[in-house]
C-alpha cells in the first residue's frame, strides 16, 4: 500500500487469492480495463478542447449517431483488452458483430468481455457524466480458437467480473468479482485508482426513484401505479420520494447504489422490449447490485441474471436498485401488468 492509500492494482492482487482460478489472468485483465479507462478519462475531461466533441456522421448498429468519443473509447478498450492476452473476443455496443481476435496469444485467452465503451454519449457535448460498462465471462469455446457468439450468449449468473467506470466530477471505477463491490477513485496526481468505496452495500430502502416520465402515457399500468405511490404524500413512509433522472445510466445507477433508490427503464412505445441492452448494460449492473444486496429484474418476475440471451444486442426492461423498492415495484407490476 502507498501509505494509507490502497491502489486498484494492490487491491486486485490482495484479493487474487479469493478468485479460484486467478493465476493473475483476471488481475491483468482488470488492470488493462483500468488503464483504458484512464486514457478515456483524459479525453473526456478535455472533450471540449480536443476536437473530440460532436458526431462523426455515422450511426451505430442501433441507428444512434456515433460521437467521436464513442469511436475513440471503443478502439482504446479493444486495444487494451486484446493487449491483455487474456481476452479472445469482445462484444461492443459499437459493433454489430462480435470482435473475435485472430492472433494466437488472444485466441488462447480464457475470457470474453461485453462492453459499452461510452454509455450515455449524447451527454458528452453538454458536460454530463458518462460511463463505461463491462462484463467478463470465461469463454465456453475451446482455447486456441476464435471466439464465437456462444461465448457471449451466457446468462448473467456466469459473469466472473463486472463493473463500470464513471467519468463524472471524478473518475470512479466500481467492480465486483462476486465477492463484494468496491469503488476506486482516480487520483490524477499519481495516475492511480485509489480505494475510496470499500464493500459497497445498497441501502435496502431509499427515497430516490429514477425514470424518464416523458414516456409516462405508454408505461405499463404497474409502472404508473408505482410512480403514483412514489409521489403520494405519506410521512410515515417518507413519501413523496425524490425524482432524480440524469439520463446517463451509470450516473443514475451509481447515485442509487450509494444513496439507495430505484432505476426503472420499462417497456415503452419506442422500445417495446425496453431500451437497455442485456449483455453490456443490464447484466453488469445486475451483478453489481446483487453483490451489494439489491435486486435487478425485468419487472415481470424474471431476475436479470437468469435471462438467457439469444441476441448480442437484445434489450430488456430494467428495474434495479434497493431491494425493497424493486420488490414493491415488482408487486405492483404483478398486480397491474402481469405479462410483458
Ligand atoms: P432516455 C443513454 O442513451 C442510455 O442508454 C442510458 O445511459 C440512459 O439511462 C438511457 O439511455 C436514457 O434513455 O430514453 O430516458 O433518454
Amino acid at each position: 500500500m502507498m501509505g494509507s492509500v490502497t491502489t486498484l492494482n494492490e487491491f486486485i492482487i490482495d484479493r487474487q487469492s479469493d478468485f479460484p482460478y486467478a493465476k493473475g489472468e483476471l488481475t491483468r485483465l482488470l488492470n488493462h480495463i483500468g488503464i483504458a479507462g484512464k486514457v478515456v478519462s483524459r479525453e473526456v475531461n478535455k472533450a471540449g478542447l480536443a476536437e473530440i466533441l460532436g458526431e462523426i456522421g455515422s450511426n451505430n448498429v442501433h441507428g444512434e449517431s456515433q460521437k467521436k468519443l464513442d469511436v475513440y473509447a471503443n478502439q482504446k478498450f479493444i486495444n487494451a483488452l486484446q493487449g491483455s492476452g487474456e481476452v479472445c473476443g469482445i462484444a461492443s455496443e459499437e459493433n454489430e458483430e462480435i470482435i473475435a481476435f485472430d492472433d494466437d496469444l488472444a485466441k488462447n485467452g480464457p475470457y470474453i468481455v461485453s462492453i459499452d465503451p461510452v454509455d450515455g454519449s449524447s451527454n458528452i457535448d453538454v458536460n454530463v457524466s458518462i460511463g463505461t460498462l463491462f462484463s467478463i465471462y470465461r469463454r465456453v469455446t475451446p482455447r486456441g480458437h476464435r471466439a464465437g457468439d456462444a461465448d457471449f450468449l451466457q446468462e448473467g449468473t456466469r459473469q466472473v467480473a463486472a463493473g463500470y467506470i464513471l467519468y463524472g466530477s471524478s473518475t470512479v471505477m466500481v467492480y465486483t468479482t462476486g465477492r463484494g463491490v468496491n469503488g476506486f477513485t482516480l487520483d490524477g496526481s499519481i495516475g492511480e485508482y485509489c480505494l475510496s468505496h470499500s464493500d459497497i452495500m445498497a441501502p435496502p430502502n431509499g427515497i430516490i426513484y429514477s425514470i424518464n416520465e416523458g414516456h409516462y402515457i405508454k408505461f405499463p399500468d404497474g409502472v404508473k401505479k408505482y410512480i403514483k405511490y412514489c409521489q403520494t404524500n405519506d410521512p410515515q413512509t417518507n413519501r413523496p420520494y425524490v425524482s432524480r433522472y440524469i439520463g446517463s445510466l451509470v450516473a443514475d445507477f451509481h447515485r442509487n447504489l450509494l444513496k439507495g433508490g430505484i432505476f426503472i427503464y420499462p417497456t415503452t412505445e419506442q422500445n417495446p422490449h425496453g431500451k437497455l441492452r442485456l449483455l453490456y448494460e443490464c447484466n453488469p449492473l445486475a451483478f453489481l447490485i446483487e453483490q451489494a444486496g439489491g435486486r435487478a429484474t425485468d419487472g415481470y418476475g424474471n431476475r436479470i441474471l437468469d435471462i438467457k440471451p439469444s441476441k448480442l444486442h437484445q434489450r430488456e426492461p430494467l428495474f434495479i436498485g434497493s431491494r425493497n423498492m424493486v420488490s414493491l415495484a415488482e408487486q405492483m407490476m404483478k398486480e397491474y401488468s402481469p405479462i410483458k
